[in-house]
């Protein structure tokens, strides 16, 4: 009885052992999964060169957008039209700038082909920008004759008929430019193709705002061009891993 009951000791404190041991090892198990989870999430540290800029083009003053005079195809242009040379937002965003980083090289990867339509009468978008090199798709989507001029001096202008059958005509832009477009049938319609050197480029929507992302650290002179309100420059010092923040201010023009 004795020995049997040392025995059933025995057992029992191993028993015991082992289930404290097991347990001892899932509380070890626990903070290591949740360790391990939290990494998976975390940000990793920066490892690259570079950084990011942000901003806002704003138009200070009043302003309230004129309107276009339709004069012919209204069944497909519409009656009237806003006029788009001067698009401000509520808390005067500006729609529509063109802000770049100069003096870089092409860059990140970017398709080189891209599509403005004529819509409504209206060139879709209204100001396109694509890097050097770029294949620019004209369509037509309005079905009625439409003339695509370009007002080029560095690239290669083109005038181009585009009766109603004819859906789309491309065009290659070689060098770095400003474009105008204009049709001849329709005069109220006026886009733009800017053409850059890189890749590193952004259009202002509604608000105003832009982003440039994956932009190589450095220092720059900071562009932005608007067609009603000019250019304008601001020195930019952006260091690996962090974000830049610009605004740019147009005041009304006397
Ligand atoms: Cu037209």
């Amino acid at each position: 009885m004795e020995r049997t009951t040392v025995l059933a000791a025995c057992l029992a404190a191993w028993l015991q052992l082992t289930v404290s041991c097991s347990k001892e090892r899932e509380q070890e198990a626990s903070p290591a999964r949740e360790s391990s989870a939290t990494k998976s999430v975390a940000a990793p540290p920066s490892i690259s060169g570079n950084g990011t800029i942000t901003g806002k083009v704003v138009f200070k003053g009043n302003h309230s957008a004129g309107s276009l005079t339709i004069s012919k195809d209204k069944e497909v242009c519409g009656d009237a039209k806003q006029d788009p040379s001067l698009l401000v937002g509520n808390d005067g965003g500006l729609k529509n700038a063109v802000v770049q980083v100069p003096g870089l090289s092409q860059g990140k990867a970017l398709s080189k082909e891209a599509v403005i339509d004529q819509s409504k009468c209206e060139y879709v978008p209204h100001v396109l920008v694509v890097p050097t090199g770029a294949t620019v798709t004209i369509k037509n989507s309005d079905g009625i004759l439409h003339n695509v001029h370009s007002l080029s001096q560095l690239n290669a202008p083109f005038n181009r008929a585009q009766p109603k059958f004819m859906k789309e005509i491309k065009e290659t832009f070689a060098k770095p430019e400003i474009i105008p477009l204009r049709c001849d049938v329709h005069g109220w319609m006026t886009g733009w193709i800017i053409v850059t050197e890189n890749a590193y480029f952004d259009v202002t929507q509604d608000d105003g705002a832009f982003k440039l992302a994956d932009v190589p650290a450095g220092k720059y002179s900071l562009e932005v061009w608007h067609e009603t309100l000019g250019s304008a420059t601001q020195a930019v010092d952006l260091k690996a891993g962090e974000a830049v923040n610009v605004t740019f201010e147009f005041h009304k023009k006397q």
